[in-house]
């Protein structure tokens, strides 16, 4: 089964398209099994109400990926969740290749991979690699931040010489290269749905910059977004497992 259809089955199962992004703040290195505990505890508290968990540097930095994460990775599978390691691969194939095979073998179903390095000796590796291993891969197509405007909004020109912006590129890249999501920020509503007509049902929007960044997840859906991925506003609550409750039940109300 490829990892998109596995997406789709673990939300329906779970009831929730909520992504957990397991971030957390700066902890000096020492107090790295704290951190590890920690992370345990927020996915042990959280795990009904989401359908799949996101790893990047917060962790990956701190507690190495066949050490700590691994850990985690088997956790999230052991609560039948998926695992999503957001290294936002950016680099030339041979060395994309090798970043995949690792977050591969320490079991990630998908990753996150940036399309500015484009197909040829960029991205075409990584997803040579998933295609053989049935894993995912999701591209980034408009980011979140603020700045997100200076390169995915930026206007280029596509391959027939036609005026186009970059993310509307990108977005029709996805399609084309089969990819198993695509990354749209939560704050920008309008591009989500701009992107959404673009994708239609082939590619399925990842939507992050909810809660602390000030996006809504409703918001989000009501423009087409399909996950939603959720760090902070969850992992720095009072009470994680009620936030991850809310944020699903609001969704549903608009799904
Ligand atoms: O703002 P939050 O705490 O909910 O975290 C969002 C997560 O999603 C975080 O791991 C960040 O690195 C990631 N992300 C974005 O925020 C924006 C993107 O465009 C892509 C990934």
């Amino acid at each position: 089964m490829q990892f998109k259809e596995k997406m789709e089955e673990t939300a329906k199962k779970n009831g929730s398209s909520v992504v957990l992004a397991l971030d957390f703040p700066f902890r000096s290195p020492e107090k790295r099994s704290e951190l590890l505990a920690e992370a345990q505890e927020v996915l042990e508290a959280v795990y009904p109400y989401v359908c799949a968990v996101k790893i990047n540097h917060h962790l990956v930095l701190p507690l190495g990926t066949f050490d700590g994460v691994q850990k985690l990775v088997t956790q999230i599978h052991e609560k039948r969740l998926l695992a999503i390691m957001d290294c936002k691969a950016n680099d030339i194939g041979a060395t994309n290749q090798v970043i995949a095979e690792y977050y591969y073998a320490a079991g990630f179903d998908a990753l996150i991979a940036n399309p500015f390095v484009g197909w040829e000796e960029g991205l075409q590796p990584i997803f040579n690699v998933a295609y053989k291993l049935q894993r995912g891969v999701i591209l980034l197509t408009y980011m979140s931040h603020k700045g997100a405007s200076e390169g995915y909004g930026q206007t280029v020109c596509d391959a027939t010489g036609a005026k186009t912006a970059q993310y509307v590129s990108f977005a029709k890249k996805a399609v084309k290269w089969g990819a198993d999501g695509a990354v749209v920020g939560a704050t920008y509503p309008e591009k989500i749905r701009e992107i959404h007509e673009i994708l239609g049902d082939n590619v399925p929007i990842y939507s992050p910059g909810i809660g602390a960044q000030g996006g809504a997840a409703e918001t989000a859906a009501e423009a087409g977004a399909r996950y939603f991925i959720v760090g902070r506003h969850i992992t720095l609550a009072e009470n994680p497992s009620d936030t991850a409750k809310k944020i699903c039940a609001a969704i549903r109300q608009v799904r």
